[in-house]
């Protein structure tokens, strides 16, 4: 199998919410004079909406949030409240309830063994400090994997890189033996659960998983950067909890796949989507003596010739490690439960109650904080609930539904969210117009978007209409800040996020937040400093980016739920069908050779036929608008709300059915990131099988078709 670099050309990376790691880098520089950056006129209605928005109260909600224990199942008090709060502003409540698998931490520990005999445990605790209250919490959560296995391990072990499966290949090309060992892995590039899978399949005993200074840029105490709370670097204990299901396989509560989780329904076998094998994530701190035992044994990180092998932990030469007669002995105790989670639902009815708009955040977090992960977007959506609440008073209502969703156990594997899909997906298959999610709004000023096509539109014009407080400035727009600062590209949504089980089952969806850039705080993703203290210090202080990225998500649902012309354009599918056509046919080149052929005709006319079919639809909408044509408009508005249902196929991609989306999903070996045809780049890249490949261009090619049959005149 060659290796999957060439998936992460995909034109933007895109943003996962959960965890964002948007490539800076790779921005395109665009000159302010270049794009339009005046604020748009508002109508009275937005700007009663705008106006609502106030940073104290956001504030307020945030810190009702951050200071109580609400990892998943476990805080139905919060649900409760998050409904009361959304009652206030009209919307009519109820709480919607599953009884999931989950499992909850009892004890972690790992010592490492040196050559010489002596032992050193590592800390497993993150500090606590002073400035920030939520750190010393009596109840504060351990430092373990959500749905990891319990287990002990005592071994040598390896240094794996980030523990992708072209890191393995790699390890195994220079013969070094996994078999029997533990897998230290670093954090960063794939979803953490595909680290764990491939060391498991590798024959390794054992996870441990470790953050690296590496990954900040030059905001590290190595640079001269303090550390949380005295500056702006990562704190050296800081841990990434997480959980290690196999995310690019199944989300949702692994032991009901495809069904409701209610108490009594069958219990299938997990076995294929979380790992048989113990993890435990660490600090850097914890990570430096087990790496530096490892200098000078094995092949040097520099000699490994993979991208982000070598990281910045002082001190450590990231050397593979055979020979080095260190060893760890690990072990993991969980717990495993069946018990209750609790997604709170607020509902305004529309007009038209077979249009509905899904707005969803996940509420549950891994530590007593989560400032920024989720409940920067908790906080909105409860000023949101407000915004609206002064609407209604005017006697407005909407033409659409509007459903208000605030998921539970999103952070063991998107589970709150994917069990209401799999209840309501005979409604939503027919109502559902979009899904807009926002998990973590804010960890920085870098505003960021993915989306689906459809929505590329609305969602730049709806950022022409808010300022966004950039560094200090007052007078930006979003679209401005967005276009200059961010790149100007909406993303591909790959998984990571609510919005997954929405998409695939066709429904439009939007992801959004704002994260740091180069130079920004470092977000202490999934640690105890994920906390109200952290984000009122560094990462939003004044709450201005909670303000303004709420102010742009009440627009968007506003006029989602209001315009009369359905604010969709299928026909902007169009040129991504084209630019993922291209990103295939480089990928046919870079991995074909003299014996193997691919026909990519069927998909390429298939495309035409979309492009002739959407164009149909623009003009008939035009037409519509044009002869003020109410029922041909709903026609059209129904067309383009159902056309991306054709983009899903009924068996879901290879070996994983659940994921239905033919156009994009999470890589088998990313988690996160997306690809684009999968179906058929994946048995390319992945399964080097041409012949499964060519039917998945035919099958590929029927879906874009379907969708494209739906927009016919
Ligand atoms: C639930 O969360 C609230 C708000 O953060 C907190 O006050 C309360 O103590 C939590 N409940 C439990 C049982 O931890
Ligand atoms: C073993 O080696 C470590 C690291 O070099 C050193 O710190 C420690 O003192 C040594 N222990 C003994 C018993 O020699
Ligand atoms: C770090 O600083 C150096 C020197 O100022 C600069 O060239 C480099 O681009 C910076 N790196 C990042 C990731 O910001
Ligand atoms: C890594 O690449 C360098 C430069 O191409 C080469 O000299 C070295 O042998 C390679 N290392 C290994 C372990 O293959
Ligand atoms: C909204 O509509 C549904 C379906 O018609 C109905 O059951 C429900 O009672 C309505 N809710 C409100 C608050 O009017
Ligand atoms: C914003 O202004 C404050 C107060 O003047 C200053 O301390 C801070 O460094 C500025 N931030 C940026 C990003 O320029
Ligand atoms: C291509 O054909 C040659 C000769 O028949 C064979 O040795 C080689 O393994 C084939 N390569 C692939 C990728 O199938
Ligand atoms: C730790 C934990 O949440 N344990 C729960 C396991 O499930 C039972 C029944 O649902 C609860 O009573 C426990 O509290
Ligand atoms: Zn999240």
């Amino acid at each position: 199998m060659k290796a999957q670099s060439l998936l992460l050309l995909t034109a933007a990376i895109g943003a996962q919410a959960c965890q964002r790691e948007h490539d800076w880098n790779k921005r395109r520089m665009i000159k302010r004079q270049e794009i339009d950056t005046s604020l748009a006129t508002l109508d009275e209605n937005e700007q009663l909406l705008v106006d609502s928005f106030d940073a104290t109260s956001i504030a307020e909600w945030s810190y009702y949030y951050t200071h109580g224990d609400h990892i998943a199942g476990r805080n139905k008090s919060m649900a409760e409240w998050t409904a009361m709060k959304w009652e206030e502003g009209g919307f009519t409540t109820r709480l919607d309830e599953y009884y999931v698998y989950l499992n909850y931490p009892v004890s972690q520990s790992i010592s490492l063994t040196l050559s010489n005999g002596s032992t050193i445990e590592a800390q497993l605790v993150e500090d606590i400090l002073e400035e920030d209250s939520v750190t010393s919490y009596p109840n504060r959560i351990p430092v373990f994997h959500g749905y990891s296995a319990s287990g002990d391990a005592s071994a040598e072990y390896v240094y794996v890189g980030r523990g992708q499966q072209v890191d393995f290949d790699r390890l195994v090309a220079l013969g070094v033996e996994l078999e029997g060992k533990i897998a230290v892995a670093r954090y960063g590039g794939p979803f953490r659960g595909l680290k764990v899978k491939n060391a498991q399949d590798h024959g390794m005993i054992g996870a441990v998983i470790f953050s690296d200074p590496g990954d900040d840029g030059n905001t590290t105490e190595a640079k001269g950067v303090a550390a949380y709370p005295d500056g702006p670097a990562r704190n050296p204990t800081s841990v990434q909890r997480g959980s290690v299901m196999f995310l690019s396989t199944y989300p949702g509560d692994p032991t009901t796949p495809g069904y409701v989780s209610k108490e009594g329904v069958p219990r299938a076998d997990k076995s294929n989507s979380v790992p048989r094998i113990p993890s435990i994530p660490i600090s850097w701190l914890d990570a430096q003596p087990i790496l530096s035992a490892l200098n000078g044994f094995g092949t040097a990180g520099t000699e490994v010739n993979r991208t982000n092998w070598v990281g910045a932990i002082p001190g450590v030469e990231y050397y593979t490690g055979e020979g080095s007669g260190a060893t760890i002995s690990m072990s993991n105790k969980m717990e495993d439960n069946y018990t209750t989670i609790w997604n709170t639902v607020g509902i305004i009815n529309g007009t038209n109650q077979d249009e509905v708009i899904i707005v969803g955040n996940h509420r549950d977090a891994w530590i007593i904080g989560g400032a920024a992960d989720p409940n920067s977007g908790s906080a909105v959506l409860i000023e949101l609930s407000k915004a609206f609440g002064k609407l209604l008073e005017t006697g407005w209502k909407p033409a659409r539904t509007i459903v208000l969703a605030s998921w539970d156990a999103e952070e063991y594997g998107l589970v709150g969210s994917t069990e209401w899909v799999e209840e309501y997906i005979p409604w939503l298959k027919n109502a559902a117009v979009s899904y807009l999610n926002i998990d973590v709004a804010v960890s920085g000023p870098m505003p960021d978007f993915s989306a689906t096509p459809d929505m590329h539109a609305i969602s730049r014009e709806i950022m022409k209409k808010v300022i966004w407080p950039y560094r200090n400035t007052t007078d930006r727009t979003l679209f401005d800040v967005w276009s200059t600062e961010s790149g100007g590209e909406i993303g591909v949504l790959g998984s990571g996020s609510d919005y997954t089980a929405f998409l695939h089952r066709g429904i439009a969806a939007i992801d959004m937040g704002a994260g740091g850039g180069p130079g920004d705080p470092i977000y202490p993703y999934h640690s105890n400093y994920d906390s109200y203290h952290w984000m009122d210090t560094f990462g939003d202080p004044g709450f201005v980016h909670h303000k303004a990225m709420g102010q742009y998500l009440t627009l968007l649902l506003y006029h989602l739920a209001t315009d009369e012309v359905l604010p969709l354009n299928p026909q902007d599918y169009v040129p991504e069908l084209k630019a993922y056509f291209a990103e295939l046919e480089d990928v046919v080149a870079e991995y074909g050779s003299d014996n193997t052929t691919l026909d990519l005709s069927e998909l390429e006319s298939a495309i035409s036929t979309f492009e002739e079919y959407s164009s149909q639809f623009v003009s008939l909408r035009q037409f519509a608008i044009d002869s003020k044509n109410r029922d041909l408009i709903t026609v059209q508005n129904h067309k383009a709300r159902d056309f991306s249902r054709g983009f899903t196929s009924q068996g879901g991609l290879p070996e994983r059915e659940f994921y239905q989306n033919l156009i994009f999903a999470p890589g088998l070996d990313t988690g996160y990131a997306p690809v684009t045809y999968p179906g058929v780049t994946e048995s390319i890249t992945f399964r080097d099988d041409w012949e499964a490949a060519q039917e998945w261009v035919s099958k590929t090619a029927r879906a874009i078709e379907v969708a494209a049959a739906m927009l016919k005149t």
